[in-house]
């Protein structure tokens, strides 16, 4: 058996020029790993603590000393000697160790940075691709049966508070069928993506790229982007609806204010029940598959009207209203909130804990959308853990920036995997 000999951690930035936490775990049989945690720009407010020095001095406050500290003083050493390939138990310490609820003592983004560090060493020590380890761990909590490569949720647009100030909701997505293999989806939703590009070009409204390498352009309205959606996939040799869906995450905690929504489609400000209508018109024109945070993370009652009209029609996915945490996710259960959960491994501060949660949504029958955050790091292991959990879905931003395409990167890797041990069996 081999046991854990030393963590530590330092300041690195993340896509955003934000700082992050990228961890290291050495084993005694000399076995290396390393880590970098994600962070969110559209956090929602009942997310496990992201430790920030606050110290205005440095990164504007955003700085991540502390947090580094605590994994290289505290957290660290507190593991040593310990079996990496007993998650569940590192996880434990960790927990146990912080004490507090929300992970706020020690910050979720010290712990997750360890719980994922120690799962890559975890793999690297028995030799075994990550996704598999990770299937392991999700067969042993009756999560999964085998592995499965995800549909990817491709983001083509930007808004929200990833875009320029543009449009109001936050990530227009083209969705490839779920009967297509990863690689074709893949390669339809870049031909999409560029044709998008010279459309937006054409009509002078590029703007910049958002946070997670979606066109950010100057539209009218947000209707208008679907437009240009229909129009750039007519120009394709794919068909809408047959091929390629469409998708959103609303986001509306960023338009919503003292029981108001804001968005430029409309002149004068939305109630719950005009914004509600207002979705049934997208949905019923645009043939919407999926919808993430419709209603800002505390409407359960617009939430439970919306699943009520439309849980028949789409997918109805909670992001901020579910952080990823299983008394939010069990409640939306119970009051027939949504129908999809977002699974985000530092909404919630490690990896034990997200697969509970996934078990959850499981049981439930809800649809599973593994994602990553708006500021990334070149860490693919979210790919991984998407695979080795048998997600549905994954949404890792535009296929295009880096930290995104190293992630759908990663996931043609696997398939590439998987094609050859099927041949070779
Ligand atoms: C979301 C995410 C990721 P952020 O809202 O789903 O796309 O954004 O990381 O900013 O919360
Ligand atoms: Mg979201």
């Amino acid at each position: 058996m081999s046991t854990i000999k030393r963590i530590w951690a330092r300041e690195i930035l993340d896509s955003r020029g934000i700082p992050t936490v990228e961890s290291y775990c050495q084993l005694d049989d000399g076995r290396f790993a390393t880590s970098s945690v994600p962070a969110g720009t559209s956090t929602g407010s009942h997310e496990a603590l992201e430790l920030r020095d606050k110290d205005t001095k440095r990164y504007r406050g955003e700085g991540t000393l502390k947090a580094c500290e605590n994994i290289n003083n505290v957290l660290g050493p507190a593991l040593i000697g310990m079996d990496p390939i007993k998650q569940s138990n590192i996880d434990q310490k960790l927990i146990s160790i912080d004490g507090t609820e929300n992970k706020s003592k020690y910050g979720a983004n010290a712990i997750l940075a360890i719980s994922e560090v120690v799962c890559k060493v975890a793999s690297l020590s028995q030799g075994k691709s990550l996704y598999s380890w990770i299937n392991e761990l999700a067969v042993e909590k009756g999560i999964a049966i085998g592995v499965k490569i995800p549909t990817p949720l491709i983001n083509m647009i930007n808004g929200g508070s990833h875009g320029a100030g543009n449009l109001d909701f936050q990530e227009f997505w083209v969705i490839p069928a779920t009967n297509k293999k990863f690689s074709e989806g893949l390669q339809m939703s870049v031909e999409i993506y560029q044709t998008i590009g010279e459309n937006l070009s054409r009509r002078g409204a590029i703007h910049s790229v958002g946070h997670e390498g979606g066109y950010a352009p100057n539209l009218f309205t947000n209707a208008d982007a679907f437009e240009v959606f229909v129009e750039s996939v007519r120009q394709t040799n794919y068909s809408l609806g047959r091929d390629v869906f469409l998708g959103l995450d609303v986001a509306a905690n960023s338009f919503y204010k003292d029981g108001e929504y804001t968005i430029r489609d409309r002149s004068s400000t939305l109630s719950d029940d005009q914004l509600l209508d207002y979705y049934k018109e997208l949905i019923g024109t645009y043939k919407l598959a999926i919808l993430e945070d419709a209603f800002q993370e505390d409407a359960w009652g617009s939430w439970k009207k919306f699943y009520a009209a439309l849980s028949d029609t789409c997918l109805i996915a909670g992001d901020d209203l579910l952080v990823t945490n299983p008394k939010r996710l069990q409640k939306a259960i119970d009051e027939k909130a949504c129908n999809a959960a977002i699974i985000k491994p530092n909404q919630i501060g490690t990896v034990t804990e997200t697969l509970q949660v996934v078990k959850i949504a499981r049981e439930a029958n809800f649809k599973i959308i593994t994602s990553h955050r708006s500021g990334e790091t070149n860490d693919t292991f979210i790919a991984d853990f998407s695979v080795g959990i048998a997600s549905d879905y994954a949404k890792f931003g535009a296929p295009a920036r880096g930290e995104r395409v190293a992630k759908y990167n990663r996931l043609s890797a696997i398939e590439i995997e998987l094609e050859y041990f099927k041949k070779n069996k």
